[in-house]
């Protein structure tokens, strides 16, 4: 009997803490590994920590299907289900840990090491990864396999109650079964510290929050157009002509809303220019500002869909920042990168035409909201945010589309992306009954850049009925239409279709969102009992 607590008991059971305990101990131990990486990177390097690291190359990798349908599924909490998945899949690996370093030891460290190594390539293959981001992962992988270590011994040389072998070190057996229970509690303890602290710490963006609460935004220089009168229609639920910020529907790949300091931001603009230029946060703000209305909408926008919003920008035209690079003969493409390495293809024209590109400071009167890009991101008027919208900017490259492309166009998105003529009904809803007699229909229409002529309904494929289009505030928004329509008791379909100001009416053939924009009849059901 070279290690007593290795051998049967008189039960037959081997010696040391119950099975279950194992497991239990791997977990408590990746529980407090992690929450200290976390917490490393909460001190060190705020938007790439170990968990939204490997959650962002989670994001970057999974096929593009996949991802359409984890946004459809989950709507907005993709992200959380994502973390939450990670954490899960963390959990397995740890009790996993446990189980095998009680077994060997040695295996369980190896396992918990392995995981490290992924946590430490995720960390330092992201864009906004600082050298010291380096330390979360390895902060986590040490940690973890410590506590792993000292809780699988003290559970090995846990003898179970009323066997009569002795311990290792002459422990006796209540003691050592305490030992082994109060570093459990010990650990497991550090690990909800640990979390709670991080949570706190790594609010990051409570810092930049800070930034953004004390920014005054400056006059514009060319204010927006005045909104015509007749813009808005008194039709209840009808989407609200401007989209309140706090309604305005967010899209991007960021697992952690980048937290930037403005007077750290700069923008590069880089590549196929006459003049390589770099702009502060200050230089910007000096500049003469221009303030629009400008619809912007997704191209993952299902026809009726909501991915969609109307807003008053705040911004700087792209095309004088342009003017002053010099774009060199050839170039065909500017491709912006954010923070967090995402990046857009946008046609070169589209940012040096008289449309009002922007970079963007202000949103709806106040300064970019975070999630929507602060402190500055891009809008184009006309095309859809995956080749123009860039939030968190920090480089402009002029560029071709032969030698570069954006975030999308590799994952089975188009290389170019108008926005498509579209128009929805927001009321009467789908699906609803409805009061016999007059029904009031009402919704909005785009065709950025181009204008909606006419927007025309039609019941149970019957013949198109035109409906009143509200004034538009420039062809670069949205426009509201109304239309009220008798009906008697039944089942009722009901379609829209708009026809944009070069007399083109949209589309009834069904086209999905990939990879340039759906297509199709915004349809929806009414019942009149
Ligand atoms: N940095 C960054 N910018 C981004 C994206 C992104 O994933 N990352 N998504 C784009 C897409 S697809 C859209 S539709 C718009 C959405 O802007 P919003 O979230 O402010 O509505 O942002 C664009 N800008
Ligand atoms: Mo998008």
């Amino acid at each position: 009997m070279s290690t007593p607590v290795r051998n049967p008991t008189e039960t037959g059971r081997p010696a040391g803490g119950p099975r279950l305990w194992a497991p239990a101990a791997g977990l408590a131990a990746g529980a407090a590994g992690i929450a200290a990486g976390e917490l490393t990177a909460g001190f060190f390097s705020p938007l790439v920590s170990p968990v939204t690291a490997l959650g962002g190359a989670v994001i970057d990798a999974v096929p593009p299907g996949v991802k359409d349908l984890a946004v459809q599924l989950f709507g907005t909490a993709d992200k959380i289900v994502l973390v939450a998945s990670i954490v899960v899949v963390a959990g397995f690996l740890a009790a996993l840990a446990g189980i095998l370093e009680r077994r060997r030891t040695g295996f369980g460290l190896a396992l918990a090491g392995l995981a490290g190594v992924a946590g430490l390539t995720a960390v330092v293959t992201r864009a906004q990864a600082s050298p010291q981001a380096a330390l979360a992962p390895i902060v986590a992988a040490v940690a973890t396999m410590l506590l792993l270590r000292m809780l699988i011994r003290r559970l090995d040389t846990w003898v179970p109650r009323g066997s009569t072998v002795p311990v290792e070190g002459g422990e006796p057996a209540p003691l050592a079964r305490r030992g082994f229970l109060n570093a459990m509690t010990g650990t497991a303890l550090a690990a909800v510290v640990g979390g709670a602290v991080t949570t706190i710490l790594t609010r990051a963006t409570a810092v930049a929050s800070g930034f953004r609460n004390s920014l005054t935004l400056p006059a514009p220089a060319t204010p927006a157009q005045t909104v015509p009168a007749g813009a808005s229609l008194s039709v209840a639920g009808i989407s609200a002509l401007v989209t309140p910020n706090a309604e305005f529907y967010r899209i991007d790949t960021a697992l952690t809303v980048p937290a930037i300091d403005p007077p750290a931001w700069k923008l590069k603009v880089t590549g196929m220019v006459e003049h390589e230029i770099e702009l502060d946060f200050a230089e910007l703000l000096a500049k003469p500002m221009t303030e629009r209305h400008i619809t912007i909408a997704c191209v993952s926008n299902n026809v009726g869909g909501d991915l969609i919003g109307n807003a008053l920008w705040l911004g700087w035209p792209v095309r004088e920042l342009l003017a002053m690079a010099g774009p060199k003969a050839g170039a065909d493409m500017v491709l912006s990168t954010s923070n967090d390495g995402w990046t857009a293809g946008t046609p070169l024209e589209a940012l040096t035409d008289d449309r009002d590109a922007l970079l963007v400071v202000g949103m709806n009167g106040e300064p970019l909201p975070l999630e929507h890009g602060f402190p500055v991101r891009m809008i184009v008027p006309g095309l859809y945010g995956f080749v123009s919208a860039t939030k968190w900017l920090t480089e402009l490259k002029v560029t071709r589309f032969a030698d570069d492309t954006g975030y999308w166009t590799p994952r089975g998105w188009s290389d170019h992306g108008p926005i498509k003529t579209q128009s929805r009904i927001d009321v009467p809803r789908s699906g609803r009954s409805v009061q016999a007699g007059k029904v009031q229909f009402g919704g909005v229409a785009w065709a950025q850049h181009r204008g909606i002529d006419r927007v025309e309904l039609r019941v149970n494929r019957g013949a198109w009925q035109r409906a009143q289009l509200a004034s538009a505030i420039s062809t670069d928004t949205w426009y509201q239409w109304q239309l009220g329509i008798d009906l008697t008791p039944g089942d009722y379909e009901v379609q829209v279709r708009a026809t944009d100001a070069t007399g083109q009416p949209q589309t009834e053939d069904k086209a999905p969102v990939a990879p340039d924009g759906a297509t199709g009849y915004h349809t929806i059901n009414v019942k009149v009992p």
